[in-house]
């Protein structure tokens, strides 16, 4: 198999996985073979992946490096503003591997005391990665199943979650029980941050198309189920923007509505690229 094939089947399996590193190895994966169309099918529910493509694309020589110094100004912002938010002696929950939420601990743990509840995130356990990651930067972790993540949020502090896409309505999609938790969360009065790089928006959101909520094989669920049994395995849901306390941006910290404005501003190439028809 050839390198760029190599690439597409490692995003399409889920070993490259996180909404920026599937848009960085992507954008990268077109100084090899200039075909966007490929790699932008691999993962529908992933703007950061189809916007970057796009603009890249145009061409790759020019792009790449505005692209990867992008990606790499708004990780250092984003872990300034996010560490910020996170308080000594707290608990902070997580979902699924977000690389941003990680870089944020991570920046946070130098300067504060604070321990981790996250959940293992059923059905590929991207949670486990989120776990050795941190133990491994020296922060004190404590790994739930998923369906013990209400009690879990009942003792902390903070929710951080990532974002795969966010709609020009403010929603955000995320590993799906991202909802669920964010509710939890909601009961218990503990803020629900979303960090992200603000290239996540789905332009096409904007003129009325939805983001594709990506269905994965049923085998990654239950390997040898009885055929009658029907599998369900949305990789995503949307968290409604009224339980989201805020975004976390290279634009700073903002309401989903705020967010959403300041995308429109400073980044109108991301729309004039959407599907208006
Ligand atoms: C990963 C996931 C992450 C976002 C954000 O899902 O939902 O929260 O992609 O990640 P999957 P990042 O494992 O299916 O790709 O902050 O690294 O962009």
């Amino acid at each position: 198999m050839d390198k760029f094939n190599k690439i597409l089947k490692n995003i399409k399996e889920v070993k490259i996985q996180g909404a920026t590193a599937i848009a960085k190895v992507a954008a990268e994966a077109l100084m090899i073979k200039n075909q966007p169309q490929r790699l932008i099918s691999l993962r529908p529910t992933e703007p950061m992946l189809k916007n970057i493509v796009k603009l890249v694309s145009k061409d790759p020589k020019k792009n790449l490096p505005k692209v990867l110094k992008h990606i790499e100004d708004s990780r250092n912002k984003i872990i300034k503003y996010g560490a910020n938010k996170i308080k000594n002696n707290s608990i902070v929950f997580t979902h699924c591997h977000s690389s941003t939420v990680t870089a944020i601990l991570k920046e946070a743990t130098k300067k504060k005391k604070f321990e981790v509840y996250n959940t293992e995130t059923r059905p590929l356990f991207q949670g486990r990665l989120t776990a050795k990651e941190l133990t491994q930067a020296g922060i004190k972790v404590t790994y739930f199943i998923d369906s013990g993540a209400r009690i879990a949020l009942k003792k902390s502090d903070l929710f951080l979650i990532g974002a795969d896409s966010i709609n020009t309505n403010g929603e955000v999609i995320n590993k799906i029980g991202s909802e669920m938790f964010a509710m939890i969360a909601g009961q218990y009065q503990v803020p629900v941050f979303v960090c992200t790089d603000s290239w996540k928006i789905d332009p096409d959101t904007l003129f009325g198309i939805d983001t594709k909520i990506e269905k994965r094989s049923s085998k990654e669920v239950w390997p040898n189920a009885p055929k009658k049994v029907k599998i369900v395995n949305l990789a995503f849901e949307k968290v409604n923007s009224n339980l989201i306390t805020g975004i976390i941006s290279e634009l700073g910290i903002l309401s989903p509505d705020n967010f959403v404005t300041e995308v429109k501003k400073n980044y109108p190439w991301i729309f004039s690229s959407g599907k208006r028809g």
